[in-house]
């Protein structure tokens, strides 16, 4: 075998170095974007990631934002070894890494003491609760340790395990999808020891506990219940062991089981993470016995009568449901059947008819286990809070806010979820789009610097589209449901049509227009998201956005015995007069007072690519991943950063690190700042068209040039110690 090489001197010596060594870049392409020669070139894009892919090097950079692609297998590149390497690290010194994004917020937590969020984007199975979870647990495992706060760390993590079990399910594009939104922040003390920690969630999919597509599943903790819990426990609940199929909330997907997930070690650690949290063994029951209680009342069969009154038809249930939710067996049946309306002071009782029992029965399933959810957050939040300071009054700690939601999702059927995931995901886009490409320009701007604009899709048209106040798809569709008479999921539609019908990203059967290639069904509207298009169905739509409980159903879940249902079902709704405010309108609610969390913080980003739709290791579908990269806006912003400078740094830190290799700046610059830096920057021989200096920063136009900075001081680094063996060898 013949090996191509070249000679090189090395250390005085004529060495052969391999081919293979010097053409390492070629293989594993650049660690930033912003390096690529053609960088305008999506293909060369492309080409970078798949050429690091391959080498299973799935973080790169564009400046400051870190892009992974979905390895699907594990790697060994997060052990603490590897952790304490990427400690106090630049970007660029060291290979890209989810661990030195984690550090650089953290230091500029600690240097700037501003609050710091880390936004973690893109569609469902990419990777953003793994990279949440990394995050996590770096910070967890090398932040110092403040005195009687070390079980902090151990409660931050294990709260992911207990969410996960009760808020994640498989999908068809992602075994563990998150089916929640989640926003936690995690507090630091004023030496950097994280001490506390919030949770806020996102609409949890309900509808999931009494359906789930062909397919799926229903939430972990069901399958981890019955795979998991021993005998005696489901004795106690009258469940049957490993038996899935035996429950009808359990089956709509056809896939009780899934190779990827073992719910017998998931239910041990869940369990495990309980205790840890701090419940207490009676707490732990009353969970599981609502667990439990949803999984009979799916069970729970009706039957109807000659004059078409619905009745029960099994006592099992029934039973057991009285004794786990400690609720009167005559009341519940009653309320299943029945429908109490309160007029004028006077009680009406009407029998249902079986349709509509069925769906009452859903309903208090779906009101059990979000209310539950929500619960769980609440306990989870009283275990994190820093005890010695209520949560947010202390002055002296600061926050990193880690945002892990439910990415972009299209199913052949979508409804009102998918409406409500992807309207977030279009927020989250805006969110980037505003900090990102806009601030950038407003950053120059504010520096005195000069530059080009760049061109790029501003999704504000499509957030618009939901949000606005009166015509928005949201406000539509309230009114719809106030409406008293013939409102229908169809007149929804029809309301849509009139309303929205000459909107560039609205398409139904009837506008279609040539604005769209593929079919849109007659119970159908389209969007055309920035991520792609996707076709709701808008059956449901007005339930799921009403939401409403009967009300005699209600009062028997407030007269519940079970210490977590009366916190979850309150006397005061009863006599509430107030509409409660629609699904919709509460999520927006929500969302828009994230967006603010966000915005007073500084943000980093995590971008996930899913490299295929087959959840398979080692495959890279061009196709999908070179549409991620458009809809992630990717190119744009690599033009951007391009476009203008491509690193910046404020003149302190710039000076702290390179002074050393100029002699008038070493060791210390007496003057002014901004003198130092030029001073130091002309030494190195800096072109006039390499860099601008701003009011508080040095703008350095190409990367090279930093590079090459960074090499300059890598050989002054290394002289010294040449320097300093020889003169110990002298002295031997
Ligand atoms: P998501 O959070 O982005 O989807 P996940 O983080 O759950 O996606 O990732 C999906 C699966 O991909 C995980 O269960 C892992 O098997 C694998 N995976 C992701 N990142 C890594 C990694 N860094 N190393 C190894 N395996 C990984 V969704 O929640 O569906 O939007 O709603
Ligand atoms: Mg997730």
């Amino acid at each position: 075998m013949r090996y191509h090489g070249r000679e090189v001197e090395v250390e005085g010596k004529i060495r052969l170095v391999m081919e293979s060594a010097l053409s390492a870049r070629d293989r594993v392409g650049v660690q930033d974007f912003l390096l690529l020669e053609n960088y305008t070139s999506e293909a060369a894009f492309i080409e970078n990631l798949r050429r690091r892919y391959r080498e299973n090097l799935i973080y790169t950079y564009i400046g400051s934002v870190l892009v992974s692609v979905n390895p699907y297998k594990e790697l060994e590149i997060y052990s603490k070894q590897n952790m304490e390497r990427y400690r106090g690290v630049n970007f660029y010194e060291i290979s890209p890494h989810i661990f030195a994004l984690a550090d650089n917020s953290y230091r500029a937590l600690r240097t700037e003491r501003r609050d710091q969020c880390i936004l973690i984007s893109g569609e469902s199975g990419a990777g953003k609760t793994e990279a949440s979870k990394k995050i996590l647990q770096y910070y967890t495992t090398t932040c110092p340790t403040r005195q009687n706060t070390s079980s902090i760390r151990e409660r931050l993590l294990h709260s992911n395990p207990v969410l996960e079990a009760f808020g994640n399910a498989k999908t068809l594009r992602n075994d563990n999808s998150s089916r929640f939104g989640k926003y936690m922040d995690i507090q630091f003390d004023y030496k950097g020891a994280p001490i506390g920690g919030h949770i806020l969630n996102y609409l949890l999919e309900k509808s999931r506990v009494v359906h789930q597509n062909h397919g799926e599943r229903n939430f972990h903790i069901f399958y981890q219940l019955l795979e998991g819990g021993d005998e005696q426990l489901l004795k106690r609940l009258g469940l049957e062991k490993t038996n899935p199929q035996h429950y009808h909330y359990l089956v709509k997907g056809n896939c009780p089981r899934v190779s990827t997930r073992n719910d017998r070690n998931c239910w041990r650690i869940m369990t495990n993470a309980l205790s840890v949290i701090g419940f207490t063994e009676e707490e732990v029951e009353e969970l599981l016995d609502i667990v439990a209680s949803v999984l009979h009342l799916g069970n729970m069969q009706f039957g109807e009568n000659e004059y078409g009154e619905t009745h029960l038809t099994t006592d099992t249930q029934l039973r057991y449901l009285s004794q786990l939710l400690k609720v009167e067996g005559s009341d519940l049946s009653e309320a299943l059947t029945h429908k109490k309306i309160v007029a004028k002071e006077e009680e009406m009782i009407s029998p249902l008819s079986l349709e509509q029992a069925l769906s009452a029965r859903d309903a208090l399933s779906k009101a059990i286990y979000g209310r539950t959810f929500t619960w769980l957050v609440e306990k989870i939040n009283k275990s994190l809070a820093f005890k010695d300071e209520p949560y947010f009054s202390s002055k002296s700690s600061s926050v990193i806010g880690l945002l892990d939601i439910y990415g972009f999702e299209v199913f052949q059927h979508n409804s009102f979820e998918q409406f409500c995931i992807n309207y977030c995901n279009e927020k989250l886009q805006q969110l980037f789009i505003e900090l990102t490409l806009k601030s950038e320009q407003e950053e120059y701007d504010a520096e005195g610097i000069a530059w080009e604009t760049v061109e790029y899709f501003n999704n504000k048209i499509i957030c618009d589209l939901v949000e606005e106040k009166h015509k928005g798809i949201i406000a539509i569709l309230d009114e719809e449901c106030l409406r008293p008479g013939d409102a229908s999921d169809i007149t929804f539609l029809e309301k849509l049509e009139d309303t929205l019908g000459g909107h560039a990203h609205f398409v139904t059967h009837k506008l279609a227009n040539g604005k769209t290639r593929k079919a849109v069904g007659r119970e159908e509207f389209r969007l055309l998201h920035y991520a792609g298009e996707v076709n709701y169905n808008v059956n449901g739509f007005l339930d799921k956005n009403n939401d409403l409980l009967y009300r005699n159903l209600k009062e028997v879940m407030c007269k519940s015995g079970n210490p977590i249902m009366s916190q979850c079902f309150h006397r005061e709704e009863l006599t509430d007069q107030k509409r409660p405010e629609t699904a919709a309108t509460q999520f927006k609610l929500s969302l828009a007072k994230l967006m603010e969390i966000l915005m007073s913080k500084e943000p980093s980003y995590i971008r996930c690519i899913k490299p295929n739709d087959a959840k398979q290791s080692g495959r890279f579908d061009e196709v999908l991943v070179r549409h991620q990269v458009k809809y992630l806006g990717l190119m744009e912003n690599l033009r951007v950063r391009r476009a203008g400078f491509a690193y910046r740094r404020h003149y302190e830190a710039f000076l702290q690190r390179y002074k050393c290799l100029c002699p008038e700046t070493w060791p210390n610059w007496e003057g002014k700042l901004v003198d130092g830096v030029s001073t130091l920057v002309k030494h190195l021989g800096y072109k006039p068209e390499e860099y601008q200096l701003g009011r508080s920063k040095i703008f350095i136009r190409f990367p090279k040039t930093l590079f090459f900075t960074e090499d300059a001081r890598e050989a002054q680094k290394q002289t010294v110690v040449i320097t300093l063996q020889k003169s110990w060898r002298g002295y031997r």
